[in-house]
Protein backbone atom coordinates (compact mmCIF):
# COMPACT_ATOMS: atom_id res chain seq x y z
CA UNK A 1 0.00 0.00 0.00
CA UNK A 2 1.41 3.42 -1.13
CA UNK A 3 1.38 5.99 1.53
CA UNK A 4 -1.32 7.98 0.17
CA UNK A 5 -3.92 5.42 0.17
CA UNK A 6 -2.75 4.45 3.19
CA UNK A 7 -3.44 7.79 5.06
CA UNK A 8 -6.39 8.12 3.18
CA UNK A 9 -7.47 4.66 4.76
CA UNK A 10 -6.92 5.48 7.99
CA UNK A 11 -3.35 3.33 8.49
CA UNK A 12 -1.44 4.34 11.09
CA UNK A 13 2.01 3.57 9.58
CA UNK A 14 1.32 5.76 6.67
CA UNK A 15 0.24 8.24 8.41
CA UNK A 16 3.32 8.06 10.87
CA UNK A 17 5.67 7.91 7.13
CA UNK A 18 3.45 11.10 6.08
CA UNK A 19 4.28 13.28 9.32
CA UNK A 20 8.24 12.59 9.02
CA UNK A 21 7.96 13.59 5.22
CA UNK A 22 6.53 16.85 6.63
CA UNK A 23 8.77 17.30 9.43
CA UNK A 24 11.76 16.77 7.31
CA UNK A 25 11.11 19.14 4.37
CA UNK A 26 11.14 15.72 1.96
CA UNK A 27 9.32 16.80 -1.12
CA UNK A 28 6.89 13.68 -1.09
CA UNK A 29 5.66 15.34 1.78
CA UNK A 30 5.05 18.60 -0.20
CA UNK A 31 3.18 16.33 -2.91
CA UNK A 32 1.18 14.12 -1.09
CA UNK A 33 0.06 17.23 1.08
CA UNK A 34 -0.89 18.70 -2.55
CA UNK A 35 -2.34 15.34 -3.53
CA UNK A 36 -4.79 15.19 0.14
CA UNK A 37 -5.89 18.83 0.77
CA UNK A 38 -9.24 18.46 -1.12
CA UNK A 39 -9.66 15.27 1.79
CA UNK A 40 -9.14 17.56 4.65
CA UNK A 41 -11.20 19.95 6.67
CA UNK A 42 -13.26 17.43 8.54
CA UNK A 43 -11.93 17.40 11.87
CA UNK A 44 -11.51 19.44 14.85
CA UNK A 45 -8.89 21.03 16.26
CA UNK A 46 -8.11 21.71 20.44
CA UNK A 47 -4.33 22.96 21.39
CA UNK A 48 -3.75 22.31 24.96
CA UNK A 49 -1.30 24.86 26.66
CA UNK A 50 -0.10 25.70 30.37
CA UNK A 51 2.84 25.32 32.38
CA UNK A 52 4.86 22.79 32.84
CA UNK A 53 3.37 19.60 35.04
CA UNK A 54 -0.09 20.91 34.80
CA UNK A 55 -1.31 17.01 33.74
CA UNK A 56 -1.60 18.69 30.22
CA UNK A 57 -0.55 15.09 29.01
CA UNK A 58 -2.24 13.17 31.96
CA UNK A 59 -5.55 15.04 30.29
CA UNK A 60 -5.13 14.73 26.67
CA UNK A 61 -4.77 10.90 26.98
CA UNK A 62 -7.64 10.79 28.76
CA UNK A 63 -9.65 12.77 26.59
CA UNK A 64 -8.22 11.09 23.79
CA UNK A 65 -9.99 7.78 25.55
CA UNK A 66 -13.20 9.16 26.00
CA UNK A 67 -13.67 10.34 22.30
CA UNK A 68 -12.58 7.20 20.93
CA UNK A 69 -14.66 5.36 23.52
CA UNK A 70 -17.78 7.66 21.98
CA UNK A 71 -16.58 6.14 18.19
CA UNK A 72 -14.21 8.95 17.58
CA UNK A 73 -10.58 8.69 15.85
CA UNK A 74 -8.38 11.05 17.82
CA UNK A 75 -5.00 12.49 16.41
CA UNK A 76 -2.76 13.42 19.27
CA UNK A 77 0.16 15.98 18.46
CA UNK A 78 2.69 16.39 21.38
CA UNK A 79 4.53 19.46 20.51
CA UNK A 80 8.14 19.51 22.53
CA UNK A 81 10.37 21.80 20.89
CA UNK A 82 13.07 20.94 24.00
CA UNK A 83 13.39 17.60 22.29
CA UNK A 84 15.65 17.61 19.21
CA UNK A 85 13.91 14.01 18.74
CA UNK A 86 10.67 13.09 16.68
CA UNK A 87 8.59 10.39 16.15
CA UNK A 88 8.14 9.06 19.41
CA UNK A 89 6.66 10.05 22.60
CA UNK A 90 8.44 11.62 25.23
CA UNK A 91 9.35 9.02 28.51
CA UNK A 92 6.84 10.49 30.60
CA UNK A 93 4.70 11.03 28.03
CA UNK A 94 4.92 7.77 26.54
CA UNK A 95 4.16 5.64 30.16
CA UNK A 96 1.01 7.80 30.61
CA UNK A 97 0.05 7.69 26.95
CA UNK A 98 1.21 4.18 26.30
CA UNK A 99 -2.37 2.04 27.42
CA UNK A 100 -4.54 5.02 25.01
CA UNK A 101 -2.18 4.66 22.15
CA UNK A 102 -2.96 1.20 21.75
CA UNK A 103 -6.79 2.01 21.17
CA UNK A 104 -7.38 1.61 17.61
CA UNK A 105 -9.19 4.79 16.70
CA UNK A 106 -6.07 7.06 18.50
CA UNK A 107 -2.81 7.94 16.91
CA UNK A 108 -0.03 9.94 19.08
CA UNK A 109 2.47 11.44 17.55
CA UNK A 110 5.32 13.50 19.39
CA UNK A 111 6.93 16.63 17.28
CA UNK A 112 9.99 17.89 18.14
CA UNK A 113 12.28 20.68 16.46
CA UNK A 114 14.63 18.77 14.40
CA UNK A 115 13.98 18.85 10.63
CA UNK A 116 10.75 21.74 11.15
CA UNK A 117 11.20 22.75 7.91
CA UNK A 118 9.77 26.25 7.83
CA UNK A 119 9.37 26.06 11.81
CA UNK A 120 6.86 24.23 14.18
CA UNK A 121 3.75 26.04 14.15
CA UNK A 122 3.82 25.01 10.16
CA UNK A 123 4.94 21.79 10.39
CA UNK A 124 2.17 21.16 13.23
CA UNK A 125 0.11 22.43 10.89
CA UNK A 126 0.80 19.99 8.14
CA UNK A 127 0.76 17.35 10.50
CA UNK A 128 -2.75 18.06 11.39
CA UNK A 129 -3.58 18.11 7.47
CA UNK A 130 -2.91 15.03 7.61
CA UNK A 131 -4.70 13.22 10.41
CA UNK A 132 -7.23 15.04 9.19
CA UNK A 133 -7.11 13.63 5.95
CA UNK A 134 -7.09 10.13 7.46
CA UNK A 135 -10.30 10.65 8.95
CA UNK A 136 -9.33 11.74 12.84
CA UNK A 137 -12.20 13.75 13.39
CA UNK A 138 -10.76 15.15 16.58
CA UNK A 139 -7.06 16.27 17.07
CA UNK A 140 -5.74 17.38 20.27
CA UNK A 141 -2.40 19.38 20.82
CA UNK A 142 -0.58 19.56 23.42
CA UNK A 143 2.13 22.55 24.08
CA UNK A 144 3.58 24.06 25.95
CA UNK A 145 2.50 27.27 28.19
CA UNK A 146 2.25 30.88 25.93
CA UNK A 147 5.93 32.31 26.00
CA UNK A 148 7.60 28.98 26.72
CA UNK A 149 7.06 27.39 23.28
CA UNK A 150 7.71 27.75 19.55
CA UNK A 151 4.40 27.04 18.93
CA UNK A 152 1.51 30.00 19.01
CA UNK A 153 -1.43 27.67 20.03
CA UNK A 154 -3.58 30.22 17.60
CA UNK A 155 -1.93 29.57 14.49
CA UNK A 156 -2.70 25.71 14.89
CA UNK A 157 -5.84 24.87 16.78
CA UNK A 158 -9.49 26.57 16.30
CA UNK A 159 -10.19 25.84 20.16
CA UNK A 160 -7.56 26.63 22.51
CA UNK A 161 -7.50 25.24 26.22
CA UNK A 162 -5.65 26.45 29.43
CA UNK A 163 -4.71 23.49 31.84
CA UNK A 164 -4.07 24.84 35.11
CA UNK A 165 -3.54 22.94 38.48
CA UNK A 166 -4.30 24.21 42.04
CA UNK A 167 -1.31 26.37 43.73
CA UNK A 168 -0.78 28.32 40.31
CA UNK A 169 -3.67 30.54 41.52
CA UNK A 170 -1.38 32.33 43.67
CA UNK A 171 0.80 32.99 40.29
CA UNK A 172 -1.92 34.10 37.76
CA UNK A 173 -2.20 37.75 38.76
CA UNK A 174 1.79 37.62 37.81
CA UNK A 175 1.34 35.67 35.16
CA UNK A 176 1.52 37.15 31.89
CA UNK A 177 -1.67 38.22 30.46
CA UNK A 178 -1.07 36.63 27.72
CA UNK A 179 -2.35 33.45 28.89
CA UNK A 180 -5.42 34.77 30.31
CA UNK A 181 -6.38 35.95 27.17
CA UNK A 182 -5.40 32.66 24.87
CA UNK A 183 -7.97 30.61 26.92
CA UNK A 184 -11.17 29.77 25.41
CA UNK A 185 -11.66 26.91 27.78
CA UNK A 186 -9.85 26.94 31.50
CA UNK A 187 -9.13 23.44 32.36
CA UNK A 188 -8.12 23.53 36.69
CA UNK A 189 -6.67 19.95 36.54
CA UNK A 190 -5.58 18.01 40.02
CA UNK A 191 -8.83 18.69 41.50
CA UNK A 192 -8.48 16.08 43.56
CA UNK A 193 -6.06 18.09 45.21
CA UNK A 194 -6.67 20.89 47.97
CA UNK A 195 -7.16 24.26 46.49
CA UNK A 196 -8.63 23.39 43.18
CA UNK A 197 -11.50 25.57 44.00
CA UNK A 198 -9.64 28.27 45.36
CA UNK A 199 -7.45 28.71 42.46
CA UNK A 200 -11.00 28.18 39.80
CA UNK A 201 -12.30 31.40 41.67
CA UNK A 202 -9.68 33.14 40.98
CA UNK A 203 -9.01 31.77 37.25
CA UNK A 204 -13.40 33.12 37.27
CA UNK A 205 -12.19 36.35 38.56
CA UNK A 206 -9.63 37.52 36.53
CA UNK A 207 -12.15 36.64 33.34
CA UNK A 208 -14.90 38.63 34.73
CA UNK A 209 -12.65 41.92 34.69
CA UNK A 210 -11.57 40.58 30.92
CA UNK A 211 -13.52 42.16 27.78
CA UNK A 212 -15.17 39.07 25.95
CA UNK A 213 -17.43 39.62 22.92
CA UNK A 214 -19.55 36.54 22.60
CA UNK A 215 -17.99 34.23 24.54
CA UNK A 216 -16.85 33.96 27.87
CA UNK A 217 -14.79 31.04 28.13
CA UNK A 218 -15.55 28.47 31.16
CA UNK A 219 -13.46 27.04 34.25
CA UNK A 220 -13.98 23.48 34.06
CA UNK A 221 -12.27 21.52 37.43
CA UNK A 222 -11.28 17.92 36.40
CA UNK A 223 -8.83 15.43 37.73
CA UNK A 224 -7.47 13.71 34.98
CA UNK A 225 -5.57 11.20 37.17
CA UNK A 226 -8.96 9.97 38.58
CA UNK A 227 -10.64 10.03 35.28
CA UNK A 228 -12.96 12.89 36.22
CA UNK A 229 -14.57 15.63 34.75
CA UNK A 230 -13.70 14.98 31.47
CA UNK A 231 -16.99 14.44 30.12
CA UNK A 232 -17.36 18.51 31.47
CA UNK A 233 -14.44 19.09 29.84
CA UNK A 234 -15.36 17.51 26.15
CA UNK A 235 -18.93 19.53 26.40
CA UNK A 236 -16.86 22.73 27.09
CA UNK A 237 -14.99 22.15 23.81
CA UNK A 238 -18.10 21.09 22.11
CA UNK A 239 -19.86 24.18 23.02
CA UNK A 240 -16.97 26.70 21.98
CA UNK A 241 -17.05 24.94 18.81
CA UNK A 242 -20.70 25.54 18.01
CA UNK A 243 -20.15 29.14 19.09
CA UNK A 244 -17.34 29.49 16.46
CA UNK A 245 -19.30 27.52 14.15
CA UNK A 246 -22.18 29.63 14.49
CA UNK A 247 -20.81 32.61 14.65
CA UNK A 248 -18.81 32.45 11.56
CA UNK A 249 -15.49 32.60 13.36
CA UNK A 250 -14.09 29.23 12.60
CA UNK A 251 -14.45 30.26 8.67
CA UNK A 252 -12.22 33.31 9.39
CA UNK A 253 -9.25 31.39 11.75
CA UNK A 254 -9.44 28.83 8.49
CA UNK A 255 -8.76 31.54 5.85
CA UNK A 256 -6.18 32.91 8.72
CA UNK A 257 -4.36 29.30 8.87
CA UNK A 258 -4.67 29.34 4.89
CA UNK A 259 -2.98 32.82 4.71
CA UNK A 260 0.18 31.42 7.29
CA UNK A 261 0.28 28.10 5.12
CA UNK A 262 0.73 30.25 1.86
CA UNK A 263 2.72 33.18 3.52
CA UNK A 264 5.23 29.94 4.72
CA UNK A 265 5.10 28.65 1.25
CA UNK A 266 5.75 32.05 -0.21
CA UNK A 267 8.75 33.02 1.98
CA UNK A 268 10.40 29.85 1.15
CA UNK A 269 9.93 30.56 -2.74
CA UNK A 270 11.05 33.83 -2.55
CA UNK A 271 14.08 32.61 -0.06
CA UNK A 272 15.54 30.10 -2.98
CA UNK A 273 14.85 32.27 -5.59
CA UNK A 274 17.19 34.86 -3.93
CA UNK A 275 19.48 32.26 -2.69
CA UNK A 276 19.78 31.19 -6.66
CA UNK A 277 20.68 35.38 -7.35
CA UNK A 278 22.94 35.47 -4.92
CA UNK A 279 24.77 32.46 -6.66
CA UNK A 280 25.27 34.12 -9.89
CA UNK A 281 28.78 34.96 -10.71
CA UNK A 282 28.24 38.58 -11.20
CA UNK A 283 27.13 38.98 -7.59
CA UNK A 284 30.46 37.38 -6.45
CA UNK A 285 32.66 41.11 -6.98
CA UNK A 286 29.40 42.83 -5.39
CA UNK A 287 29.90 41.05 -2.62
CA UNK A 288 33.59 41.39 -2.05
CA UNK A 289 32.40 44.93 -2.05
CA UNK A 290 30.17 44.59 1.32
CA UNK A 291 33.10 42.69 2.54
CA UNK A 292 35.25 45.70 1.78
CA UNK A 293 32.60 48.43 2.92
CA UNK A 294 32.89 49.89 -0.33
CA UNK A 295 28.91 49.30 0.12
CA UNK A 296 26.50 48.39 2.61
CA UNK A 297 24.61 44.87 2.34
CA UNK A 298 20.96 46.32 2.34
CA UNK A 299 22.04 48.36 -0.83
CA UNK A 300 23.11 45.48 -2.48
CA UNK A 301 20.16 42.95 -1.30
CA UNK A 302 18.11 46.04 -2.79
CA UNK A 303 19.89 45.79 -6.58
CA UNK A 304 19.35 42.37 -6.34
CA UNK A 305 15.38 42.29 -5.68
CA UNK A 306 15.16 44.86 -8.35
CA UNK A 307 17.13 43.00 -11.04
CA UNK A 308 14.92 39.72 -10.31
CA UNK A 309 11.68 41.52 -10.48
CA UNK A 310 13.66 42.81 -13.98
CA UNK A 311 13.65 39.37 -15.51
CA UNK A 312 10.30 38.64 -14.82
N1 LIG B 1 -2.98 14.64 41.75
C1 LIG B 1 -3.03 14.70 40.41
N2 LIG B 1 -1.90 14.59 39.70
C2 LIG B 1 -1.99 14.66 38.36
C3 LIG B 1 -3.22 14.85 37.69
N3 LIG B 1 -2.97 14.89 36.36
C4 LIG B 1 -1.66 14.74 36.20
N4 LIG B 1 -1.05 14.59 37.41
C5 LIG B 1 0.39 14.39 37.66
O1 LIG B 1 1.09 15.56 37.37
C6 LIG B 1 2.37 15.27 36.82
C7 LIG B 1 2.55 15.96 35.47
O2 LIG B 1 1.61 15.42 34.54
P1 LIG B 1 1.80 15.56 32.98
O3 LIG B 1 0.57 15.03 32.36
O4 LIG B 1 3.09 14.99 32.52
O5 LIG B 1 1.88 17.13 32.84
P2 LIG B 1 2.24 18.00 31.54
O6 LIG B 1 1.51 19.27 31.69
O7 LIG B 1 1.99 17.21 30.32
O8 LIG B 1 3.78 18.23 31.74
P3 LIG B 1 4.85 18.69 30.62
O9 LIG B 1 4.51 17.98 29.34
O10 LIG B 1 6.15 18.29 31.20
O11 LIG B 1 4.69 20.18 30.50
C8 LIG B 1 2.44 13.76 36.72
O12 LIG B 1 3.13 13.27 37.83
C9 LIG B 1 1.00 13.34 36.75
O13 LIG B 1 0.82 12.04 37.26
C10 LIG B 1 -4.41 14.93 38.48
O14 LIG B 1 -5.52 15.10 38.00
N5 LIG B 1 -4.24 14.87 39.83
MG1 LIG C 1 3.27 16.70 28.69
Amino acid sequence: MDVRSGLLAGDKRSVARAVTWVENGDPRGVQLIRDIYHDTGRSYIVGLTGSPGAGKSTLVARLAAFLATQGHKVGVIAVDPSSPFSGGAILGDRVRMFDVSLMQNVYIRSMGTRGAMGGLNRTTRMAARLLDAAGFDWILIETVGAGQSEVDVHDVAYTTAVVMAPGMGDDIQAMKAGIMEIGDVFIINKADREGADRTANQVESILQLSMHTGWNPPVVKVSAEQNMGIDAVVAALERHRAYLTESGRLAALKVHMARLDVLEILKARLADEMKEQLDQPEVQAELEKVANKETDPYSLADAIVERSWRHR
